[in-house]
């Protein structure tokens, strides 16, 4: 693990370590994918699951950003329910729609109908993390996972789903459904980790997107300890666990508890709210995504605040208070990567 000193040393280790660091580290949630007019040339005719099952494909779309960029980190091009596909779920990612699943959980049964996920399910994820490393030299990879929560919501309510009322409805009303089923895809998204980790991912990100939607009672007694397992696990194989929601201003404490090393703070939270409420830990985050359509110097007026106040955490890594948007011009996010790395420490 870490065999190139350089990645030891880069600006994204350290500050998740909080030390002091060249420059602010700078990524982008979704930097991979749908912005890029070369994303979308190799994608052309080949399916979202399909793109994720091909290394060859993989390593070329998680290296693009990186390119183009400049960013300090590379996020691996996969998806939160590519797991579950590969122990064989019956889903699709529909283009503008997201993940579909073909036969929604509802019962203990169709919870212990999903397998387990092993090492030998994924042959094609180590192949292309292996690739990637070698191509990136120092430039750290983040691997990822989806969290129990939000994978949780995809296989209940069948697709996307703003309420996730039927999630929430198995949450209240049928809890030893509900743990079954957070048990079993904590499993998966340890499993999914470890895999990257292995391979030579140099951290990860546990994205629980729409943690948002429960409060702190209900997070912590339903969610968290499913959350912690898969923290804690990624956590033994030596690596810093960033831990992301969306809306989740209320959370944030907890969700640092967990287990993480680094909080994701989406665009509502002002860091200098947020880095209180995480206690010693490093933060990512956290411009408005939409504030990459505003004139360059409105941006770049918004991002230096937001480094200002990061430097009252333990360690800031700057980012997208979530994923970039389709329709975002990649020329202004150079201008961000640059304006974010030049930008005095
Ligand atoms: O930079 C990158 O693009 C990295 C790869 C990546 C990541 C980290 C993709 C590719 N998906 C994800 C994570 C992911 N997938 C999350 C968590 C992050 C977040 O909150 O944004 C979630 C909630 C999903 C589920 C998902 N997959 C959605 C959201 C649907 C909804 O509920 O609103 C969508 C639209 C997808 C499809 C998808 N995943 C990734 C891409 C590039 C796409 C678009 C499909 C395509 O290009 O055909």
């Amino acid at each position: 693990m870490n065999a190139d000193p350089r990645l030891t040393d880069s600006a994204f280790l350290r500050a998740v370590r909080g030390e002091p660091v060249p420059h602010t580290p700078v990524w982008f949630m979704r930097q991979a994918g749908r912005s890029l007019p070369e994303y979308l040339a190799v994608r052309e005719g080949v399916g979202m699951l399909e793109s994720c099952m091909d290394p060859a494909l993989v390593v070329e779309i998680t290296l693009q950003p990186v390119r183009r960029y400049g960013v300090d980190a590379a996020i691996f091009f996969s998806d939160i329910v590519l797991p579950l596909k590969a122990v064989d779920v019956d889903l699709d990612i529909v283009p503008g729609v997201g993940p579909v699943v073909a036969h929604p959980v509802r019962t203990l049964a169709d919870v212990e109908a999903i397998p387990d996920l092993t090492p030998e399910h994924v042959p094609f994820i180590t192949e292309a993390v292996r690739g990637l490393v070698a191509e990136l030299g120092g430039t750290p990879l983040i691997g990822f996972a989806g969290a129990p929560f939000t994978v949780a919501s995809y296989l209940v309510e069948g697709g996307p789903s703003k309420e996730h009322a039927k999630t929430k409805a198995m949450m209240f009303g049928a809890p030893d459904v509900w743990d079954a089923l957070l048990r079993k895809i904590a499993g998966i998204s340890a499993a999914y980790l470890e895999v990257q980790v292995a391979a030579g991912a140099s951290a990860v990100q546990l994205f629980d997107s729409w943690a948002g939607a429960l409060t702190p009672a209900d997070y912590r007694d339903h969610v968290m300890p499913h959350s912690a397992h898969v923290l804690e696990r990624a956590g033994a194989l030596g690596v810093p666990r960033i831990h992301f929601g969306v809306g989740t201003s209320n959370l944030l404490g907890l969700m640092g508890e967990a287990g993480a090393d680094v909080v994701g703070v989406d665009w509502r939270t002002p860091l200098a709210h947020a880095i209180p409420l995480v206690g010693d830990r490093a933060v990512q985050g956290n411009l408005d995504p939409t504030l990459v359509f505003a004139p360059t110097e409105v941006m770049t007026a918004r991002a230096a605040e937001i480094i200002e106040a990061g430097r009252a955490a333990r360690g800031h890594v700057f980012n997208l208070g979530h994923g970039v948007i389709p329709s975002t011009d990649p020329d202004q996010l150079k201008r961000l990567t640059e304006f974010v790395q030049s930008y005095p420490v």
